[in-house]
């Protein structure tokens, strides 16, 4: 990769930008000698101003507000990186403004992109026989990044698919996917976490693994078979190599996977389970009083799979090994511990410091804290009981789920029911479930619009949480909005978390429906501005090998963008061909995308500066069809054409 092809907006003084933004404009019009591109410029910035020049309408306090405003032509201090829930997409924000900077097309077809069009994004998402997409919904919840030294190393990020188990991965220099991998054996793989480090090897100091809880439990195998016989559902926990995009391991276990942690040593992955009683139906799963939060013994599992302690699962070659609670009664030989958490926890969120899990009740008024070091205890067999692990319970409110932690030893829990932010101290927790009457646990509350899911802090899942925000993901908006119809939009709040009182600070309307989010710092985000022709090994390198190239049926069509025109100005097939177009992006200026688009033919796709991509069709349709250009990048934007004629 080339370096001068990364940016990091902390590298990029003001000046700069606005040196970029007249350099786009004018070498967008050279040749054409128009200046329909700068007034437009203009225009956007003007309306951009008026924008945000706007007070915010609640609470009077116009100037305190004006505080988390960023204003024109400025960036924000963080990048946040969010689910899109059943919308299959990845999201990413400025924070504190809540601009929202890109969608990130993975499990969903996106006609920007042209995923799920392009021969290139069909191959990573998988096709049928027919050559569409394998899926075309999706369902993402948690997205987690890479980490280098217990922070991140903006390489890679994680985002969960629960409707079909997948697993994508997206490169943080492009912010596209990369990759896609299918969970075998399992249903509903609902949480995820990256790995921090290697439980054994002390140089492995990064992320080699990605974790995945499946909440459902399915007959195995699942062919129809079994379907009323409880005793053969069964859920899997897996681990995922995060270079290869392989699994690499499976575990068996008693109840469902919820959401997902990692220690920050390596040693320990954790989900929580609110179906211990593995049952099919609500009412069955909310008839014990303690579920569980389950600890992944991750070293001594890779020891089992490596001493070919595994079996595997008809149709897949993956290793699983034994996690229920019956094949590991002696501590130190078990590879799963299951620490009981009073009734139907949602959500397991580990400190800063590395010391402590948070493992919300829901149905439980109590947020658990779980000791990392007690645990491994148990694992050493020093602790007698499992339970034993909790060293702090405290009462926080009504529908405890997600929890985030500050640079103070504070953590801050979403009360879905109660629709409110509690701030909370972990220290004072603890002494408090030893017997202290007197210390003060709940330290604050705020209201939110209105019922949180998750909630996180900035950096708050790395060791440099900084303190600073908590936004709050809400499922219901109601009366926070303009109506716009019986679907709402979504609340994230901006909540700061720096001083004593927790302060709501602005409102973020959001498509449905973000899961979870992580506040990331943006000088650990570079990314790339344009790719290298290199890359791609079926460029078109040079204008001149552009043309109709013929293999019987089989029509390639090669051809290059830039600006304002396409290589080919026609080019010409045969009814029932089979025609691959092959479009390389010559532009190379920072922002200077093209699009390619054929009529008739659902074809919409873009080639962003020196990217190459394809797609592959039937012409089946006789006729003149023109080949434009979608996205606006130049003045003579929409004389950009090709005709493409398809003879009878
Ligand atoms: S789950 Cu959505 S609010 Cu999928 Cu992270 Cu808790
Ligand atoms: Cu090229 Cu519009
Ligand atoms: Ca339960």
């Amino acid at each position: 990769m080339n370096q001068d092809d990364i940016k990091n907006p902390d590298e990029l003084p003001d000046l700069g930008r606005r040196k970029f933004l007249n350099t786009a404009a004018l070498v967008g019009l050279s040749g054409a000698g128009l200046s329909v591109g700068l007034s437009a410029c203009k225009k956007k910035d003007e309306a951009g101003t008026a924008g945000t020049a706007a007070a915010p309408a609640a609470h009077g306090e116009v100037a305190e507000f004006g505080k988390y405003e960023v204003p024109p032509g400025q960036l924000d201090e963080y990048y946040s990186f969010s689910s899109g829930g059943h919308s299959g997409e990845v999201r990413i924000y400025g924070i504190p403004s809540g601009r929202e900077l890109k969608r990130i097309p993975v499990f969903n077809m996106d006609c920007l992109v042209g995923w799920g069009v392009t021969n290139e994004s069909k191959a990573i998402l998988g096709t049928k026989p027919n050559g569409t997409p394998k899926y075309t919904t999706g369902d993402t919840h948690h997205v987690h990044q890479t980490y280098k030294d217990g922070t991140y190393d903006g390489k890679y990020m994680f985002v969960n698919d629960k409707i079909h188990s997948r697993l994508a991965r997206v490169r943080m220099d492009t912010m596209e996917c990369d990759k896609i991998l299918e969970l075998p054996n399992v249903q509903g793989f609902h949480g995820t976490f990256t790995d921090k480090r290697d439980p054994v090897n002390p140089d492995i100091n990064y992320t080699t693994r990605v974790f995945c809880g499946s909440e459902f439990s399915v007959p195995l195998p699942n062919d129809g078979r079994d379907v009323n016989d409880p005793s053969k559902y069964k859920s899997l926990f897996t681990c995922v190599d995060s270079e290869s995009m392989e699994p690499r391991w499976q575990v068996f276990i008693d109840g469902n996977c919820d959401l997902v942690a990692s220690s920050y040593d390596g040693k320990l992955a954790a989900t929580n389970q609110y179906n211990t009683e593995m049952g099919i139906h609500y009412e069955d799963m909310m008839a014990a009083e303690m579920d569980a939060c389950l600890f992944f013994n991750v070293a001594r599992i890779e020891e089992a799979v490596k001493a070919g302690k595994f079996t595997t699962i008809a149709g897949s070659k993956v290793p699983v090994v034994d996690g229920t609670k019956a094949a590991n009664t002696d501590p130190k030989t078990a590879l799963t511990c299951y620490v009981p958490i009073p009734k139907n926890p949602h959500g397991v969120n580990i400190s800063p410091d590395g010391k402590y899990y948070a493992c919300s009740g829901k149905l439980s008024p109590t947020a658990s804290v779980i000791e990392h070091a007690l645990v491994l205890k148990w694992f050493d067999g020093e602790l007698a009981n499992p339970r034993d692990a909790v060293v702090g319970e405290p009462e926080i409110g009504l529908g405890p789920l997600h929890t985030g932690f500050d640079n103070k030893g504070n953590a801050y829990t979403t009360l879905f029911l109660d629709s409110q932010i509690v701030k909370w101290n972990v220290e004072a927790a603890i002494k408090a479930f030893k017997g202290d009457k007197n210390v003060k646990v709940v330290l604050d509350r705020v209201d939110v619009h209105y019922q949180p899911g998750h909630g996180f802090t900035s950096m708050g899942e790395t060791r440099e949480s900084d303190g600073k925000y908590f936004i709050s993901d809400n499922k219901f908006s109601k009366d926070r909005f303009l109506p716009v119809g019986p679907l709402h939009a979504e609340t994230a709040q901006l909540i700061d978390i720096s001083g004593d009182k927790m302060k709501l600070v602005a409102d973020h309307s959001v498509y449905s429906e973000p899961h979870d989010s992580i506040i990331v710092r943006r000088d650990i985000i570079k990314t790339r501005q344009i790719y290298n022709l290199d890359d791609f090994p079926h460029a078109v390198k040079d204008p001149k090998d552009s043309g109709v190239f013929r293999n019987g049926k089989k029509v390639t069509v090669k051809l290059i963008s830039q600006a304002p025109a396409f290589s080919l100005r026609e080019f010409t097939v045969k009814k029932g061909d089979e025609v691959t177009v092959i479009l390389t992006n010559h532009d190379k200026v920072e922002d200077l995308t093209h699009a390619f688009a054929v009529p008739k033919y659902d074809i919409n796709f873009i080639v962003n500066p020196q990217e190459t991509k394809s797609v592959t069709f039937i012409a089946d349709k006789p006729g003149v069809y023109w080949c434009y250009c979608t996205n606006f990048c130049h003045a003579l934007h929409l004389e950009m054409r090709s005709r493409m004629i398809v003879e009878p």
